[in-house]
């Protein structure tokens, strides 16, 4: 035992170099480096995707590159609005549940693209407007959302909404002409039709701070002081030859408002700065906190939509691009976080070491708070387990009369209007003194006010 210590040590030393002794002692060795995308992107508590078209799947040298590269998959186009919605009301999900199952037995999580699109709108929604076409718009959020309920990591509930150029304003569609609140009732039905899934806005051109990203940081700063539920913003950075030299500020002052970032389509122009701007990218998210995952918008060069461009990390033959090299390594050199979001669904609490529970008995407390509509809303309970930690925990909320709970996530609901009671779930009833976890619920009718009860066990 005393030798693998020792040989441990000597080892980190090697890694490390320029450590002093006194500082190994208390040092666990070096985390060995990723050689893999997926790895290393894991070893930092962070996913790395691709977008993937279905119908590639049965190609062995793309599905070798991605089963090996990535733990994150999109649709490039297979959960779109013309491809899940060809009539109105008439649903396809053949492609989306595809792609979806491939992720399971794969280990990956899946981003959800795209709910709401000005493009790529079934031939139907084109031809409509006014509020037949908003009922119609938050009909197909509602079905699709709820179609692929607890399946998806993050959901971009609205593509490209923001105009390019200087107005930093919104882009003219027939989804806009419905009225500027159509971004926040999509995202509000989504919430509703999954509350587990993230909840992004998706848009390109955003690079940098720039009248266009700064139009949808002023969004967000207003959804989030009005409890819109939006959690994470998507930077889909399609790029050129050179990267905006506040590509990490922006991303960064997206992550002061309280939101996730993903770097969600990632693909990079051909030539001598490919390699550096795949590193650059991956640096800056590694940079961020906040930076969840990145997502190259392909595998192979010829998968890509940008053709001769040849914008990904693998040639056509699935030969890995000096590009692909610049990522690893950043990967790898990145800062950690230190939680996971690679295995969906994700759950807000680390579960305990079962070998050493904590004494239970000394109390817990409660509190709520609520993203409301009109007619329903979403709520999110923060328990915190007093000074002797719990093995168990239940919260009694007091609903408004006519309220009533239709969903709950995290935790076991009794009863379902008048005061319902709440129970810890498995890998979040054992809670160390002061720990805080969260559990939530949708409901119909007005959100709860009252300071719940908890009761520790
Ligand atoms: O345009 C690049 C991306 C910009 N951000 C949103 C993404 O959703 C978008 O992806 C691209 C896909 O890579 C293309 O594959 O979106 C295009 C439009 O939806 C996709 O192109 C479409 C063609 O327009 C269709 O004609 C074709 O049937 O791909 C379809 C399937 O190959």
């Amino acid at each position: 035992m005393r030798r693998k210590r020792v040989l441990l040590t000597t080892v980190t030393l090697a890694v490390t170099g320029a450590l002093t002794a006194g500082v190994l002692v208390t040092m666990a060795p070096a985390a060995s480096a990723g050689t893999t995308l997926r790895a290393a992107a894991a070893e930092k508590g962070r996913y790395f995707g691709a977008a993937v078209a279905t119908g590639k799947l049965s190609n062995s040298t793309y599905t070798t590159i991605l089963n090996r590269e990535f733990n994150s998959v999109v649709a490039e186009n297979e959960m779109k609005w013309d491809a899940t919605e060809p009539q109105q009301g008439v649903f396809n999900y053949s492609g989306g549940d595809r792609l979806v199952s491939h992720a399971r037995a794969n280990g990956m999580s899946v981003r959800g693209h795209a709910l709401l699109w000005h493009q790529q709108e079934p031939g139907w929604a084109q031809n409509m407007s006014g509020s037949a076409l908003r009922s119609a718009m938050i009909n197909h959020v509602t079905q699709v959302a709820t179609h692929f309920k607890g399946q998806i990591y993050a959901w971009d509930v609205v593509n490209e909404a923001f105009a390019d150029g200087g107005s930093g304003g919104r882009r003219d569609s027939n989804l806009q002409r419905t009225g500027n609140d159509w971004i926040e009732a999509a995202f509000r039905a989504a919430r509703a039709a999954d509350p587990g899934a993230k909840l992004c806005y998706n848009d390109y051109n955003t690079d940098g701070v720039n009248a266009k990203s700064t139009g949808i940081y002023n969004m967000v700063r207003d959804f989030k002081s009005r409890g819109v539920p939006i959690d994470c913003v998507g930077f889909q950075s399609h790029l050129g030859t050179t990267l905006a030299s506040d590509y990490q500020a922006n991303l960064q002052r997206f992550a002061d408002l309280g939101v996730d970032v993903q770097i969600t389509e990632l693909d990079v122009m051909t030539g001598g700065n490919q390699a550096n701007i795949f590193g650059a990218v991956t640096r800056a998210c590694m940079n961020v906190s906040r930076c969840t995952g990145i997502t190259v918008w392909g595998v192979r060069d010829c998968d890509s939509w940008r053709g001769s461009d040849n914008a990904l990390l693998f040639d056509c033959n699935g030969n890995k691009k000096p590009a692909y090299d610049s990522v690893l390594n950043a990967l790898n050199a990145g800062t950690g976080i230190p939680n996971p979001t690679t295995t969906p669904p994700n759950p807000t609490t680390t579960p305990p070491n079962p070998t050493t529970p904590p004494p239970g008995g000394a109390g817990c407390s409660a509190t709520v708070s609520a993203n409301s509509w009109t007619g329903g809303f979403v709520a999110t309970v923060k328990v915190t387990a007093g000074s002797g930690g719990t093995r168990g925990w239940s919260v009694s909320v007091t609903l408004p009369g006519g309220t009533s709970v239709t969903g709950t996530w995290s935790a076991t609901a009794s009863g379902s209007s008048g005061t319902v009671r709440f129970a810890n779930v498995d890998y979040n009833g054992q809670l160390a003194a002061g720990q805080v976890t969260e559990f939530g619920f949708q409901g119909n009718g007005t959100a709860p006010t009252q300071t719940p009860t908890c009761t520790a066990s």
